[in-house]
């Protein structure tokens, strides 16, 4: 079934130059870009998008990092696309993550209390809807 699902290039990525990286993965792998924009993340938006870590040790970190500098949100659409672009990731700890994939291809463990991994991609069809929804409202 087409679906869609919401990737972030995190600051990490932008700052190294590797949107664009991403984004020919993406587009490579078959995937239709619907929605590309450089935005500027704010807390209450990372609160919503992040809700589910509340309370992790690293979710304080993680929001700090996510707003050292823009991110690029994009939506893709495909067949499977959710799970599709979830493989093209690879593994949440980049030092594990298979060669091939993006973390694994061009990330590596730093010694900093949140990861640093590039991208963010839905990891369910609710997760998707709700992600994009407040990323993009009026799609
Ligand atoms: P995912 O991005 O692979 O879906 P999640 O578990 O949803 O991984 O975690 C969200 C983000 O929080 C990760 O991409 C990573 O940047 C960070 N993170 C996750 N687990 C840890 C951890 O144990 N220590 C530090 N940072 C973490
Ligand atoms: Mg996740």
């Amino acid at each position: 079934m087409t679906e869609r699902t919401l990737i972030l290039v995190k600051p990490d990525g932008v700052k190294r130059a590797l949107s664009g990286e991403v984004l020919r993965r993406i587009e490579a792998k078959g995937y239709t870009l619907v929605a590309v924009e450089l935005r500027k993340a704010t807390p209450e938006l990372l609160a919503e998008h992040y809700a589910e870590h509340v309370g992790k040790p690293f979710y304080d970190p993680l929001v700090a990092f996510m707003l050292t500098g823009p991110v690029l949100a994009v939506v893709a659409e495909g067949e499977r696309v959710i799970e599709g672009f979830r493989s093209l990731a690879g593994a949440t700890d980049p030092t594990v993550a298979a060669p091939g994939t993006i973390r694994g291809d061009l990330a590596r463990a730093w010694d900093l209390p949140v990861i640093h991994n590039i991208v963010h991609g839905s990891d369910s069809p609710e997760s998707a809807e709700r992600e994009i929804g407040i990323w993009f409202p009026g799609l």
